[in-house]
């Protein structure tokens, strides 16, 4: 049986530069795509910008450029982050695409016979940061929550969504787990949210929003962003037009996003996958905000981290590494350049760099670099359970225990050098032994860095020549007369 995942990030504003919480659900994603990979799935990985709204259309204009060409600049800097984090082969939205707006005005239509919409005079304080409307009560001193910033009241004649009509039908759904939300304290804060909400505005008239997706059936209005950018995950596969890779992908959909955007995400999107007749989202993982000093980032503290300028000092992997190995699942979590380097000196230098280093220079020293025996018994059941364990935290979304897990194998295999002694076994002679030893070393080694594959992209590639592998690949093993070539220092002292 084939086994199918699609994995989506959410599609980011283009305003502005990219910040390392953007990098961290991309880096976080990409792990888990190559992981399913490892595993033998068919993968899909979308990612991508959501590129209209008020804010875009504001930024644009004060620059004296058109949106197009406004967003056609900033898109660069997203593609830009990607290709220094190293992400696997994905598909990159823009709402600006034309593919996407043609689908997204069919999916429109779908709702809009469907007799959901309908227009209607609305007053309401909106807040542009968020693109979102937003009640008095949740004002914090006249100023949106989110944001920092006070809303602009707006006076104009909407669509609106009937979201009421498929509330119940979405807290039964939660409550079964057949939309399942990780963690699950996050889907109880859903079912909270559920209880606060009617339907919800859909559309902006063009006299106060020109850059925007046409209203197909009124060319009065456009589409309010959060329409355009949540049907991306329905576009990216061709739906409605193209049904092919929905039917194969769909059902194995999993929306990775912060906990910021939850609410749309595990209401507003699955009521519009109800109203179009399709199952929504079965599984939404929202992870916590990444932090400085216990700090949200922010342009007016100064504290926002440019992913860039880390990988570019540090290397891909080491970022990739050290914020999924820190960040807890859900919550949030610190960032720092110190703590990069203490993991950079612990895991990466000590625990899995040195066991490499001993074990490939050994097994030239005392084996010719060959194995000499295809007996991995010794090491068969640490080597199932790392299997079994990643797997099962690779469903629940527990990045940072996957993690774990493939450190504690390499410590396992550490205290199995220790336990062992190979120098010993060579200097008594006791060579049957030392091969015994050294064949399930390698072979420890090479389902180790099959584990680190999804993780260090760049690294792992190193590991593939050095243990001289066609490709990562749990089911095989190494046979009698396998060699290995020489080894320099994988993970070097950083410079400053
Ligand atoms: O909300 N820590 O775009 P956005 C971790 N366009 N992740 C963070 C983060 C942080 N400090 N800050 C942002 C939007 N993120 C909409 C989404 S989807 C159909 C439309 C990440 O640019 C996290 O994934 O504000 C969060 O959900 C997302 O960026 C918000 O990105």
């Amino acid at each position: 049986m084939s086994k199918y995942k699609f994995l989506s990030t959410p599609i980011y504003y283009p305003n502005g530069k990219p910040h390392m919480g953007h990098a961290f659900t991309n880096m976080q994603t990409d792990i888990m795509v190559r992981m399913y990979n490892l595993y033998g799935y068919e993968t899909l990985f979308s990612t991508g910008v959501d590129e209209h709204g008020t804010k875009v259309q504001q930024k644009a204009e004060s620059n004296k450029l058109s949106p197009q060409a406004w967003v056609d600049q900033l898109v660069d800097n997203f593609y830009g982050l990607n290709n220094l984090l190293d992400l696997s082969e994905h598909r990159f939205v823009r709402t600006s695409d034309e593919s996407h707006q043609k689908l997204v005005k069919d999916i429109w239509m779908k709702i809009s016979e469907n007799d959901d919409f309908y227009l209607k005079d609305y007053e309401g304080l909106y807040c542009v940061g968020s693109e979102s409307f937003i009640k008095e009560s949740d004002l914090i001193d006249g100023n949106c929550p989110g944001f920092g910033v006070p809303p602009v009241k707006m006076n104009e004649s909407n669509y609106f969504f009937k979201l009421s009509k498929y509330l119940p039908k979405i807290k039964e759904m939660i409550e079964k787990k057949e939309i399942n939300i990780q963690p699950e304290y996050r889907a109880k804060e859903v079912l909270n949210m559920i209880e606060h909400l009617g339907d919800f505005s859909v559309s902006r008239p063009k006299s106060s929003l020109e850059w925007g997706v046409e209203v197909p059936n009124d060319a009065d209005h456009v589409m309010y962003v959060w329409i355009d950018a949540l049907s991306n995950y329905l576009t990216v596969l061709g739906y409605p037009e193209n049904m092919h890779e929905f039917e194969k992908f769909w059902p194995n959909v999993e929306n990775i996003i912060g906990k910021d955007i939850l609410k749309f995400h595990a209401i507003y999107f699955p009521a519009m996958c109800l109203s179009l007749g399709i199952n929504p989202v079965s599984k939404i993982y929202a992870h916590g905000m990444i932090l400085v000093d216990g700090q949200k980032m922010s342009k007016s503290i100064g504290n926002v981290i440019d992913p860039i300028a880390v990988i570019e000092k540090y290397g891909s992997d080491v970022v990739r590494f050290s914020v999924n190995r820190e960040m807890p699942m859900g919550s949030d979590g610190d960032f720092s350049e110190d703590r990069l380097k203490e993991i950079y000196a612990s895991d990466l230098q000590s625990n899995i760099g040195n066991l490499f280093s001993r074990v490939v220079t050994m097994s030239h020293k005392f084996c010719d670099g060959e194995i000499k025996s295809d007996d991995f018994t010794e090491i068969k059941e640490a080597k199932e359970k790392l299997e079994s364990d990643v797997f099962k935290h690779l469903e629940n979304f527990e990045v940072r225990k996957m993690n774990e897990c493939i450190l504690e194998f390499s410590s396992f295999l550490n205290k199995y050098v220790e336990e062992n002694k190979p120098w010993a076994l060579n200097k008594e002679g006791n060579l049957d032994r030392l091969n015994v030893v050294l064949s399930n070393l390698l072979e420890g080694i090479r389902f180790l860095a099959c584990f680190l594959s999804p993780i260090l992209t760049k690294k792992t590639r190193d590991m593939q020549q050095i243990l001289n592998l066609e490709n990562f690949d749990l089911a095989l093993t190494y046979k009698v007369g396998d060699k290995v070539n020489t080894i320099s220092p994988l993970f070097p002292n950083l410079t400053d």
